[in-house]
């Protein structure tokens, strides 16, 4: 296929450190990360892998990789410090020099909006719960579109579930523990989507916008098991179904409305939201890992399950479940009526320890990995599903969120050391520039 492409993916808030330099404001994970116990060995996303200030390093990197595409994130509150009003012009420019820099180069930038990372002047007056939040980030969109012209591709939105996880379950920021905020920051969260999208629209941009939604396919451990089948499927609707039925099917997910109509949650929505948050997209991008078998018996070893059928895990634990992706794309196109092109935004594994031999880390797991996730694609590209692109997670080792630093995803380290997954991605994207794999 012509101009398939191959690149790696990366977020601000794990890669840029300078978390208080030259006016930017804090974000929520700044400030999450402080509170005790919030995340492992207390790391923090202050310095991370210094990409504000070494930012050409990595662009030495991707183009020794071969990559032509190269997808990271936008900081809100870099751009503006307090979540709306006063631009902070070292923000943009960092950001515009960026993607100049990679246009000039061939690697085709493509900009995520919001990878997590709330302006947390904006938390302060209610975050995703407050309604007005949807305004606010439409209006920060719409000065990312107007500054930043040589962008190809805009995501408005990474993965919304984390959103969700943060205000429903503690884990990741702000930190709150309700269903029904999680719920409502959901709905706000689709609708600053919609109005972002309108805003692109309205402004003739030449680049594509779309946005992330992640999927973790939820398989039965029993097929033959009613309550597993079902628990499967609920589990599959309160997840990415909360995303993809009102962006790409215009109702809301029949799980998410009977889970709150059982549990007396009511959250504001308001008439022509739906309308808003279900315009056209130029492209769907994916993020996927791997699928995740599930039982309704709390007696059940799920992985007894997958090894008694023959499935294969890697050191770290993690099923290598070789067609998670083109399961994923299956699930898209005929459960949610996807039929846009599609990007792979992310696909990788993590290790907490990676061999070394001769001083080179021979991360052979990931190599493993990578090989069968690009199998899978190619049996979906060569069956017609319209896969665009691939962007491997992630250029360099990160701040992993509550994992810190010790979950390590990079085809480098923090320092920018190669591992031979490096290598052996290079040596595929050379000989595989159409796609076919
Ligand atoms: C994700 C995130 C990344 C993670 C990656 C590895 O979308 O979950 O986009 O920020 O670091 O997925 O867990």
């Amino acid at each position: 296929m012509k101009d398939f492409i191959w690149g790696v993916a990366t977020a601000a808030a794990q890669i840029e450190g300078a978390f208080n330099e030259d006016g930017k404001g804090l974000n929520i994970w700044d400030v999450f990360s402080r509170i005790p116990g919030t995340i492992r060995n207390g790391d923090r996303p202050d310095v991370a892998c210094d990409s504000y200030h070494k930012w050409k390093e990595d662009v030495k990197l991707l183009k020794d990789l071969g990559v032509n595409g190269y997808r990271y994130s936008v900081s809100w509150s870099r751009i503006l410090p307090e979540g709306k009003g006063q631009i902070n012009q070292k923000g943009l420019d960092y950001y515009r020099r960026l993607t100049d820099t990679l246009a000039e180069a061939g690697i085709a930038p493509n900009i995520t909006l919001y990878h997590w990372d709330l302006p947390y002047e904006l938390e302060r007056l209610g975050g995703w719960l407050n309604r007005d939040v949807a305004d606010w980030f439409a209006d920060y969109a719409d000065i990312v579109f107007k500054n930043i012209p040589n962008a190809q591709m805009f995501a408005t939105h990474n993965e919304p579930i984390a959103t969700y996880v943060g205000y429903a379950l503690k884990g990741f920021a702000p930190g709150f523990g309700l269903e029904k905020y999680g719920r409502q920051a959901n709905h706000n969260l689709l609708l600053s989507h919609g109005k972002a999208v309108e805003r692109f629209r309205s402004g003739g941009n030449k680049a594509k916008i779309g946005i992330v939604v992640d999927i973790w396919n939820r398989v039965p451990a029993d097929p033959c098991s009613e309550a597993d089948v079902r628990l499967a499927k609920e589990q599959n609707g309160l997840a990415h179904g909360s995303y993809l039925s009102p962006l790409f099917c215009g109702e809301y997910n029949k799980y998410v409305e009977e889970m709150m109509r059982r549990r007396g949650i009511k959250i504001e929505r308001q008439d022509g939201d739906l309308s808003l948050i279900g315009a056209p997209l130029d492209f769907y991008g994916l993020n996927c890992y791997n699928r995740v078998v599930v039982s309704s018996r709390p007696d059940v070893d799920v992985k007894k399950v997958i090894s008694q059928n023959g499935g294969n895990f890697l050191d770290n634990g993690n099923e290598l479940y070789p067609d998670a992706i083109y399961d994923a794309l299956k699930i898209a196109r005929d459960e949610y009526k996807v039929d846009i092109p599609v990007y792979i935004t992310e696909n990788g594994v993590g290790f907490e320890n990676e061999k070394v031999e001769d001083g080179m880390i021979r991360d052979e797991q990931r190599i493993a990995y990578l090989k069968s996730a690009f199998e899978s694609l190619g049996r979906a590209i060569n069956e017609g599903f319209d896969v665009r692109g691939y962007f491997l997670w992630s250029l360099t080792d990160n701040f992993e969120w509550n994992a810190g630093y010790s979950m390590k995803f990079g085809l480098h380290t923090r320092d920018r050391q190669k591992k031979a997954s490096a290598d052996f991605y290079r040596d595929w994207i050379s000989s595989h520039r159409d796609g076919r794999c």
